[in-house]
């Protein structure tokens, strides 16, 4: 679909969605009934839906999670899109273009998700902007080489699958939908990272030197995108208690590793870790200790590419500051037509 199709129509519901914020059912009083209505509807299974009553900490709860989630697919697009221009061939190009564009639309649904519990999709982004709302500390890694782009369809892609497919099932209902659609698109993602990174496994020497380098570099990395260890996860026991979370931090990062072992022995390549081995009582992989210096440092803004990562955000902003305003107009002009102002 060409930019010019899609123009009008997304341009006319950001702006209506702007103009006319969902009314959010939440001036009612906070009481220990509500509470208890709320709380035992999430334990029968039932979704939570924008317009029902839900505690204020839920609604902020969610806004800083599903727009840091969203914040993290835009910022996200950065990284591989560095390496559209120089893929080692049309198809690889093409797919990576797709991908990157996979991942701008997960950002929108996401705001759009954001946008459900009464805030304004510009706020967020403002948020970020001024680097008061955090994003995935993975992307705040430089891109050297094509096997990076495999290790992250591979690794990044993947971690987020274990994550998102726990989310899928979260007590939210527009993000437990809006992760389902995701999770389906970035399986694609995972797919075609492992078969770059088998590709240059199975190829010549320097191919094989490149890509384990890859997974050297993007390895602890990942595991640190799950979050802090339980113990020092801040927010876990009141999202574990909403069920917005279901799973643990570290419940989910020893998913990725029992997941990506195998796949990592099948094609060859080592994981840079001299502790990780099969534990049979537990049936897990146990791993090494993860520098969590480093994932304070990154998520506290000090990673190797936050800086440069917050600049392209900034210009972009700025150089989609009249399609912004075409927009409004647009939307402007449309809703006195149709409703003969
Ligand atoms: N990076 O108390 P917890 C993707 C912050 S999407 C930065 O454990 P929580 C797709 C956390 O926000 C990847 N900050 O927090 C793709 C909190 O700070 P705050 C993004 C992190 O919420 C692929 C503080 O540390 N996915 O990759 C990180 O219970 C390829 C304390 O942490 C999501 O956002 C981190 N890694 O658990 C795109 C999924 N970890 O806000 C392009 C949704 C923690 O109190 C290319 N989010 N922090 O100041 C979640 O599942 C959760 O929010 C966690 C953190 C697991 C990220």
């Amino acid at each position: 679909m060409t930019f010019r199709a899609i123009l009008p129509k997304e341009l006319l519901s950001i702006v209506l969605v702007r103009n006319f914020k969902t009314k959010m059912n939440t001036t009612i009083q906070e009481t220990p009934e509500h509470l208890a209505a709320f709380e035992n509807k999430i334990s029968c299974g039932e979704k939570i839906e924008p317009k029902d009553w839900m505690p204020e900490r839920y609604r902020k709860q969610l806004i800083r999670m599903i727009s840091q989630h969203a914040h993290s697919e835009i910022v996200g697009m950065l990284p591989e899109g560095n390496w559209i221009t120089r893929a080692p061939s049309l198809r690889r190009k093409k797919v990576l273009l797709a991908k990157v564009q996979d991942e701008a639309g997960h950002g929108l649904y996401l705001y759009c998700a954001a946008e459900t519990l009464g805030v304004d999709r510009r706020e967020l982004v403002e948020a970020l902007l001024a680097g008061k709302a955090k994003y995935s500390s993975i992307f705040n890694y430089p891109t050297l080489s094509w096997a990076d782009i495999g290790v992250i369809g591979w690794f990044v892609d993947g971690a987020a699958i274990v994550n998102q497919t726990m989310l899928a099932r979260s007590s939210y209902g527009p993000y437990s939908r809006a992760m389902l659609r995701i999770c389906s698109e970035e399986n694609f993602h995972k797919k075609q990272g492992y078969e770059i990174v088998a590709t240059l496994a199975n190829g010549t020497a320097e191919q094989r030197a490149m890509v384990q380098d890859a997974v050297n570099r993007w390895w602890w990395q990942s595991l640190m995108m799950f979050g802090p260890s339980d113990a020092n996860s801040p927010n876990s026991e009141e999202l574990l208690r909403w069920k917005v979370k279901q799973e643990t931090n570290d419940e989910l990062r020893q998913r990725f590793v029992n997941i990506t072992v195998p796949q990592a022995k099948a094609v060859n390549l080592t994981l840079p870790d001299s502790d990780l081995k099969f534990n049979s009582e537990t049936g897990d992989y146990d791993f090494g200790k993860i520098n969590w210096e480093e994932f304070y440092n990154v998520i506290n803004g000090n990673g190797p590419c936050n800086a440069e990562r917050m600049k392209a955000r900034r210009l972009a902003d700025e150089n989609g500051k009249w399609v912004r305003e075409a927009a409004e107009e647009y939307a402007r002009k449309n809703f006195s037509k149709t409703k003969n102002i």
